[in-house]
Parts: structure tokens; sequence; C-alpha cells
């Protein structure tokens, strides 16, 4: 073939190329070792030097046109690709429904609900509180002055401003009070209300303590309650949570903001009462301290104790939730461990 030729072939073998691969077998069958181009120069051994040096030239010049072809034919391949990328259409269907595993409620939500649901239907009002709160609503309303012993029962995070993570439900009590007198001292309504909420203590964690828990704080106040109406609102409670009878014991416990306080354990459902690690060995948690309100603390809401009593307690829900669903150790429910919060996917 004359440059002329291969001139022309390589042309319209470039003009057919669409693609990089094409293109590369091209630049191979013109320029590579043994291409077209290349082999011209080989037959330039038979000439004299005069024309050596004119078909040399011819030959370069064949030669850098063809590969000065092959790189602009390679960039608008290049840009080419690009484009067709850019607009390439979405390969998924947003039409598609999405295939994600639905979430669920926390173990303590749902015990909460429905603890707070047995109430409802008892004719409790449910209240919601601050989970910053001052010292005086976390304890001096509470009957807990200032350097009071009772303090260090809870070892608290204090925030630089003076205020509390609150330590514990009651917390909520002083406005309670506050916020439901007037009906009761004007119209004779029972003040009845719970308020879960989320307590925060500076505690070292094992199987049935955390840093972090809930509670339920349950109080009634109205003339001529007793013990024994707490010890109803409780029983009724825990057979509704549990749908079976549970053995619960009452024993003595001190409060400053309860007299008479006490502790009211349930008989540890993980082991049947034989003592394991959550519940320290005893058969025995403390699920739900009570007693009849200290008349301190009716005072500092604006009631007067000569005339009004109530009851007052302070459910572990947390623990709660742990006897409900059988959850051994109480951190695995902080623990974002999907796995462990997985078993209690309402998915229905
Ligand atoms: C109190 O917090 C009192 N405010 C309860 C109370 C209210 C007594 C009204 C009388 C009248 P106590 O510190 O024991 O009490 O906590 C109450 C319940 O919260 C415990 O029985 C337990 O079930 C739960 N609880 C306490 N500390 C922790 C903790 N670190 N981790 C998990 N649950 C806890």
């Amino acid at each position: 073939m004359t440059t002329a030729e291969v001139r022309q072939s390589f042309l319209a073998a470039l003009n057919a190329v669409g693609s990089m691969d094409e293109l590369e077998r091209i630049r191979v069958e013109y320029v590579g070792k043994k291409g077209y181009v290349t082999e011209l120069l080989k037959g330039m051994k038979d000439l004299s030097v005069e024309e050596k040096k004119t078909f040399g030239q011819e030959v370069n010049v064949l030669k850098n046109e063809v590969n000065e072809m092959i790189s602009a034919k390679r960039e608008e391949i290049h840009q080419k690709e690009l484009e067709e990328e850019n607009n390439k259409m979405p390969e998924f269907d947003i039409s598609i429904p999405a295939n994600l595993k639905r979430g669920s409620y926390h173990p303590i939500t749902l015990v909460q609900r429905q603890c707070e649901e047995v109430f409802k239907s008892m004719g409790f009002a449910v209240e919601d509180y601050s989970e910053i709160v001052t010292d005086y609503e976390c304890f001096e309303a509470l009957n807990i002055p200032k350097d009071h012993p009772a303090r260090d029962m809870q070892d608290t995070y204090y925030l630089d401003n003076g205020q509390l993570l609150k330590t514990h439900t009651s917390a909520a009590q002083n406005a309670i009070y506050k916020k439901y007198k007037d009906a009761l001292i004007n119209e004779g309504k029972p003040i009845k209300a719970i308020f879960p909420g989320r307590c925060f203590r500076n505690e070292a964690t094992d199987a049935c303590h955390e840093n972090t828990f809930f509670q339920m704080e349950g109080v009634m106040v109205d003339k001529n309650i007793s013990i024994s109406n707490l010890i109803f609102f409780m029983k009724t409670m825990l057979s509704e949570v549990f749908q079976k009878d549970i053995k619960v014991r009452l024993r003595p416990g001190f409060f400053p903001f309860v007299e008479p306080g006490f502790e009211l354990d349930i008989s540890c459902l993980i082991c049947g009462g034989e003592g394991c690690p959550s519940c320290k060995h005893s058969g025995w948690l403390e699920l739900c301290p009570c007693g009849m309100i200290h008349p301190e603390v009716l005072k500092a809401g604006g009631i007067d104790p000569d005339e009004y009593i109530g009851f007052a307690f302070g459910l572990g829900l947390t623990r709660l939730a742990m006897m409900k669903y059988g959850v051994k150790d109480i951190r695995d429910l902080n623990s974002g461990d999907l796995k462990c919060l997985d078993q209690f996917t309402d998915d229905k």
C-alpha cells in the first residue's frame, strides 16, 4: 500500500470507530509494531538515498497525523462516554415500596404505655415533666434539705448553673400538687396523676443498675386515703402488665418524702425467685418504693396536711420492662444493640 492508500484506509477505519476498544484495535493495526504505517517504513530499504529522504518524511507525517487523529478520537469518545453516564436514568425504580425493616417501640416505651393505659382506666391523669430540674424540686420540696444525708442515696449530676438532672420522678411532685390543688380544694376533685420520666444517677452500673433509667411516679391525694388504696392500685397495675398474679412483698423503707414508707418488691421473674445477677441473688427485685405522702411535702405543694392525705409511689419502669420481657441485664436496654432490641419488634 502507498502512504495515500494507508491514509485513506485509516480515515475510513477511524470513522467507523465507536469505542475505546475499537480505537485501540485500529491504533495497533496502523501504528503498532507491525502496523501498516510501520510496514511502509520497512519498504524503504530498496529506495535510493534521495527517495528514502522524501518517502521517510511522508511516512513520518502520516504517522504523526495518525497519532494525532487517534488522540483526538480518544478524547471525543471519552467525552461521549461521560455524557452518556451523566444522562443515564437512575437504575432504581422510585415507585417500588421500600423494603426496609421497620423500627419498633423500645420495650420500656411498650411497658410505659401499658402502665399508662391501666392507670388512665382508673382515673389517673398522665403528666410529663422536664429532665433538668431545680434543687428545690428534686430535694427541698420533698423534705430533703441541703446537707441532709438522704441526698447521698442518689448520686446526682449537677449542672454548672445549679440545676441538676432529675434523679427521680418525685422531682415533679411539687409541680403536680400545685397544678391540681385548686381543683382539689375548691371542687373536691382528688389529685390522681402518674408521671413517667427518665432519671439520671451517677451510679456504677451492673445487671440491675443503669445511670440512666426510667421511673413512673404516681400520686393520689384526697380525704381518707389509706395504704390499702396504694396496695390496690399497685396490685392492679402489676396483674394487668403481667397478665398473671405476681408475688409481691412490702417492707419498711425510708424516704424523707413519705411517712410511713415502703419498698414494694416483686419475686424475680428471671430466676423464679431462686436468685440470679438480675435480682442481686436475693430472689426479689426492688420495683416500687411507695408510702403515704409526708405532711411537709403536701404543705410545700400548697395542700393542708391536716385536711388531706395521699400516697405516692416511684415505680422502676426499666426494671419492670426487664421483668416483663425477661431481659437479664439492664444494660442491654440502653445498648442500642439492634440484635437485642429487635426481639421486641412489633411488626403486626
Ligand atoms: C426513689 O427514686 C423514690 N423517689 C421513689 C419513691 C417515690 C418513694 C414516691 C416513695 C414515694 P429509689 O431510689 O429506690 O426511690 O428508686 C425507685 C425505683 O427506681 C427502684 O426501686 C428501682 O426499681 C428503680 N431504680 C433506682 N435506681 C435505679 C438504677 N440505677 N437503675 C435502674 N433502676 C433504678
